[in-house]
């Protein structure tokens, strides 16, 4: 594993507690790739980090492993293709990452600027575990653990989600993890099986990087402009219509004549408009969910 940075790096000796206070969320990665989570490190989730909003633990199940061959899986009971995770491996992951026994592996921002001193490598400063803080002592953290057999991911799961304050994603590989793990998880977490769509991935990684960057961005003050949740697509059940910038006019395609009219009424009409035709379009199920009046429904070619 190389990341730019281990240990409890946003920490310094004299504010450790204050930071830790800040943050709104820690998420914690379980993974036997755990460079695959890099990406959490850049752009929108690295700056949620470098602002103190996002703490990010990457933690390798291997080192959990038992045994010479550091094995993480075995054959399944009743045969069949592939092989399961062991629960004796996940077991005290998910023991130690919901005791907050685990120091080591946080992901600092990729941008290298703001790196401070390593809580550690401070003369005289302890080790120490990650620590609950006040408000998550009574709730129990959240276990997200990525399958296809799972729930489907929605941008209400996101929603509820970016007010979390402590998520710990289990990756699992091959045919899946023992499924004893995410039964006896319940009495330490809250527990939800989720899958992003109607396809199978290798593993539960890349599922990772999805949910949390769909949660990050809608924790206050990662992205700067409030409206711009406001009008996501699936926020109001449709998907957005079209967007155009200058110039006016480009390879002889011109930006639709309403957006230049100065009324508002009328732009928001337009735009309306235009997300309910591209939703029946590309989503046709989407508009029987969606609450529709008599102009909608003329636009539509409804009644
Ligand atoms: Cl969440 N995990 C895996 N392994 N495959 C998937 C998925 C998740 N969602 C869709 N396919």
């Amino acid at each position: 594993m190389v990341y730019g940075f281990r240990g409890l790096g946003r920490f310094s000796a004299v504010s450790s507690s204050q930071e830790f206070d800040a943050h709104r969320l820690r998420l914690d990665v379980i993974s036997i790739f755990p460079e695959y989570l890099d990406p959490l490190r850049h752009a929108l989730l690295g700056k949620a980090i470098e602002d103190g909003i996002l703490e990010v633990g990457v933690h390798d199940l291997r080192k959990w492993a038992t045994g010479g061959h550091k094995a993480v899986d075995d054959t399944p009971y009743g045969g069949g293709p592939g092989m399961v995770m062991k629960p004796e491996v996940w077991g005290p992951a998910l023991d130690d990452i919901a005791a907050g026994h685990v120091v080591g592996d946080e992901l600092e921002s990729a941008s290298p600027h703001l790196k401070s001193a390593r809580h550690d490598e401070i003369e005289g400063v302890e080790k120490r575990a990650y620590e609950v803080e006040a408000a998550g002592d009574k709730e129990l953290p959240l276990l997200l653990v990525p399958t296809p057999a799972g729930k489907p991911f929605t941008q209400t799961d996101a929603q509820g989600w970016s007010n979390e304050r402590h998520i710990v994603f289990a990756c699992g590989r091959y045919e899946g993890i023992d499924q004893r793990v995410i039964d006896d998880a319940a009495k330490r977490y809250r527990v939800r099986e989720v899958s992003i769509g109607d396809y199978v991935l290798i593993g539960g990684e890349v599922a990772v990087l999805v949910i949390a960057e769909a949660v990050v961005r809608l924790i206050p003050g990662v992205l700067g402009n409030r409206r711009s949740h406001e009008e996501d697509s699936f926020s109001d059940g449709l998907l957005e219509g079209p967007s155009y910038t200058k110039p006016r006019s480009w390879r002889g395609l011109d930006v639709p004549e309403v957006l230049f009219s100065g009324n508002h009424a009328k732009v928001d009409r337009w735009r309306r408009d235009q997300a309910l035709l591209r939703t029946q379009a590309v989503r046709p199920e989407l508009i029987d969910e969606t609450q529709l009046d008599a102009a909608d429904r003329k636009v539509l070619g409804l009644d």
